[in-house]
């Protein structure tokens, strides 16, 4: 019943058009051909300039109604240094075309209002004009200059490398499907060496465990880092294309196997300062679950995080990992807790190159327990000769 109503109703639609058709042609016979060219014409002009103003007036409300979801706006500020210097590039960007693009639109609309069609009226044809070409080749040529120099000048700054007597933090994101893997150095401050061909299901990044390097290195599950202090990310991947985003930080670079990649940022807000701005938006003060009413805001469930922002594969959206900014004393004592890789799941097992051997700076306690006695005393008379 109802596929035969909608068909009637096609039908009828269709024959109120024919008819409509027929009378607007019977119209047009009575009032004569240049009398209904007039009046399509002034139709035509009036509903393109309507269409022309709501379309400007209409961008123009929701630039200024969706600002807020725009990076670097309201609660999108930057979080880190670099990142002011992005939102600043983006935004002159967006005013400057944002200016050339309502002029060109009132332009165009109001002189197809304008120069609506009327009987007998012709077209001027301008072949050339010398004063108009320079107008309309030296201002985008301006326009663009100013544009591409500074974006130059930004990225060639923002992409800078650490210089050497710097100091900075350097930390490794290694991507692979369907996640990250992320290295600090220990208390040696340098990260330690890793080989491909040694990779393998007891130790996931290769690391290279006869580089007394690697052997303070850990594994963190979150990414921690101090406010204020230079960060270096090494970044690579061990198996397809990923991306390491930070996005409150404007920190994308891809992953890419076998080309290692880093980005330098620092970060400028704590987790905790960030929430504390969002508490200003509306937007943040809804429940972060729609179904609890009552539960957290949005505000204080909001985290940092860490994104990869390519295409990988099925697990793709999986590659997420928390990111805290906190005070250098909170990072310090964070860093203290963690346990290096080598010390906790390689030290003495069949894996470990020094198996059965003291290290330098290792407690004797933990060697008098694992190794054997003989081999030990040995050493230990040796380094403590040294030591008079
Ligand atoms: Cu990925």
């Amino acid at each position: 019943m109802t596929g035969f109503i909608i068909l009637l109703a096609i039908v009828l639609v269709v024959v109120i058009s024919v008819q409509i058709g027929k009378i607007v042609e019977l119209a047009n016979k009575i009032r004569g051909q240049e009398e209904s060219d007039r009046i399509n014409a002034d139709r035509t002009a009036f509903w393109l300039l309507v269409f022309g103003i709501a379309l400007i007036l209409g961008t123009i409300w929701s630039c200024y109604h969706y600002k807020n979801f725009m990076l670097g706006y309201g609660p999108h500020e930057a979080a880190s240094i670099h990142g002011k210097k992005v939102d600043s590039i983006f935004n002159l960007t967006v005013i400057l075309t944002g200016i050339v693009f309502v002029l060109t639109q009132v332009a165009l609309f109001y002189f197809a209002f304008k120069y609506k069609g009327r009987p007998g009226k012709k077209v001027l044809f301008i072949p050339h004009n010398n004063k108009l070409e320079f107008y309309w080749t030296i201002t985008p040529a301006i326009v663009m200059t100013i544009l591409v120099v500074s974006g130059l000048m930004a990225w060639n700054e923002i992409m800078a490398d650490v210089k050497e007597d710097e100091d900075f933090i350097e930390i490794e994101a290694v991507a692979y499907q369907f996640a990250w893997d992320i290295r600090y150095p220990g208390k040696d401050h340098k990260l330690g060496t890793r080989n491909y061909k040694l990779i393998s299901g007891t130790n996931g990044l290769g690391m290279d465990w006869t580089d007394p390097k690697t052997h303070d290195d850990f594994i963190a599950d979150q990414i921690v880092l101090p406010k204020g202090k230079k960060v270096r990310v090494r970044i690579t991947s061990k198996d397809v294309l990923h991306n390491f985003y930070l996005p409150q930080f404007r920190v994308k670079m891809d992953a890419i196997p076998g080309l290692p990649t880093y980005f330098v940022f620092t970060p400028e807000k704590t987790l905790d300062e960030y929430k504390l701005e969002l508490r200003k938006y509306p937007e943040y003060l809804e429940p972060s679950d729609p179904k609890d009413p009552f539960g957290p805001k949005k505000w204080e469930t909001f985290t940092y995080e860490l994104g990869c922002a390519e295409l990988c594969g099925i697990g793709h959206y999986s590659m997420r990992k928390v990111v805290k900014i906190v005070s250098p004393k909170e990072y310090e004592e964070w860093f203290n807790k963690q346990n290096s890789v080598y010390f906790s799941t390689v030290r003495n097992t069949d894996d470990d190159p020094n198996k059965g051997k003291v290290l330098a700076g290792e407690p004797i306690t933990t060697s008098v327990e694992t190794k054997e006695k003989v081999d030990t005393t040995v050493i230990i008379s040796k380094e403590s000769l040294n030591k008079k």
